[in-house]
């Protein structure tokens, strides 16, 4: 595959841009050799600089469920730039997406539009200790919910990609009322409330992780930190920048019929555009400014193009539920010829997956935590990286990235993909 004007471009972007790119993960660092530059997408397909097509399982890193260039968020987002792009006063197109979320999340009584699952989380964390008036939270090792300073310890995505253990500029006062433990494990978290009575403002997780490769939560984890949230009155904060209207319409809550008292949004939420959200219950969300003193503001949150982007999207899958079951019908098929034919090459695997959330492990054990994700092949993954690229198959360039799929992926871009395992 010839990818020269790729590589063009990557040399003249190191002239300008730290690392040549404006997010870590997508430089290959840790895969090895050069990012590929991509020029526009369709559907299913990504087509880069050099004129090579790829069928897409980043999907943007989550927000582009219905596929590349869908023509009615397209069509619509183009109306509404013919008379918004930014006012920075409030719209009634922000009212209507709050009801149309509340529609379809469990549990969420107000909701504030923010511009990315970083700020999602963020906001949360501050509101969860504004309104306890505690400092401390736990957080689950491989788990990543945006680079703010409080979240970058064993931190998933990037973090762990490029195994930055302690990140300079992250002050040990922040980190100290950073608490982690690892995934699935119930009796880490009922340590670490022991250790810290009356300390613990809340829970953060990835109700289903997908910044350490995809895992599912174990039977009874989710529902036991609820429990623990309860008896020790912290607030439980679901990070579902991934999972949120990916899973379900009511994403991992509706899933796992687990409700949270504060829940992150991103990706999905933007349909390809700078767009995220946190809200929860009324008693909380009322604590945030300009209600309460816990402050959060945002110059383009509720930008009516992004949101226009988003509610198209979001009104998608509301009036088509049946997108959720083709998704996991789509998933269920992909994870059975991946199986079958990685077998059949003797090739050790996992395969981990929900919805439209999938990961080869290249190991055999159970993976259900960070340890058991860094103890899989991950050499091995990043020659299958290169293989797939090579053979037009986009997967995300790292070990510790789940791989997102959209309704466009059809059983011929099974079919390609599959043909391209056959060959490794
Ligand atoms: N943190 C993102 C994946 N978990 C990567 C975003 C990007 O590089 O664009």
């Amino acid at each position: 595959m010839n990818t020269t004007q790729s590589l063009n471009l990557f040399n003249k972007a190191h002239l300008h841009i730290p690392g040549g790119v404006n997010s870590p993960v997508r430089a290959f660092k840790s895969v090895g050799g050069n990012p590929i530059f991509m020029q526009s997408a369709s559907g299913a397909y990504l087509t880069d600089v050099d004129g090579n097509n790829y069928v897409d399982y980043i999907n943007s890193w989550g927000p582009m469920i219905l596929g590349h260039c869908q023509k009615e968020v397209v069509d619509a987002m183009i109306e509404k730039v013919k008379t918004a792009i930014s006012f920075g006063t409030p719209t009634e197109l922000e009212t209507q997406m709050a009801e149309l979320i509340k529609l379809m999340v469990p549990n969420v009584d107000l909701i504030r539009l923010v511009s990315s699952g970083t700020e999602a989380c963020m906001s949360a964390l501050r509101l969860a200790r504004g309104y306890t008036g505690k400092n401390k939270f736990i957080k689950f090792a491989g788990c990543y919910h945006g680079h703010a300073d409080a979240f970058l310890v064993k931190a998933g995505s990037g973090l762990a990609t490029f195994n930055i253990q302690t990140v300079p500029g992250v002050t040990v006062g922040v980190s100290n009322d950073t608490l982690t433990a690892p995934y699935n494990n119930l009796e880490a978290v009922k340590k670490l409330f022991a250790e810290n009575p009356n300390e613990i403002a809340a829970i953060i997780l990835e109700p289903v992780a997908g910044n350490m490769g995809c895992i599912l939560p174990e039977e009874g984890y989710v529902e036991g930190l609820r429990k623990l949230c309860d008896e020790h009155k912290a607030v439980l904060i679901f990070d579902e920048v991934m999972t949120g209207f990916r899973l379900a319409q009511g994403g991992a809550q509706e899933k796992l019929k687990v409700n949270a008292d504060l829940v992150c949004y991103g990706k999905v939420i933007g349909g390809g555009m700078p767009v995220g959200a946190f809200g929860g219950k009324k008693e909380i969300m009322e604590c945030i400014a300009p209600v309460g003193k816990v402050y959060q503001a945002g110059t383009l949150s509720g930008n009516p193009v992004a949101v226009t982007a988003g509610f198209t999207t979001l009104s998608i899958l509301k009036n088509n539920p049946q997108i959720y079951s083709d998704l996991e019908a789509t998933g269920n098929l992909l994870k059975q010829q991946l199986h079958e034919v990685l077998t059949a090459k003797g090739i050790v695997h996992t395969i981990n997956h929900m919805g439209s959330m999938i990961s080869v492990h290249f190991g055999e054990h159970k993976v259900k935590d960070f340890e058991t994700a860094s103890q899989c092949d991950i050499p091995l993954f990043n020659k299958f990286f290169h293989h797939m690229l090579n053979e037009g198959i986009y997967l995300p360039p790292s070990a510790y990235e789940s791989w997102f799929f959209s309704m466009a992926l059809g059983e011929n871009e099974i079919a390609k993909t599959i043909d391209a395992v056959k060959k490794f």
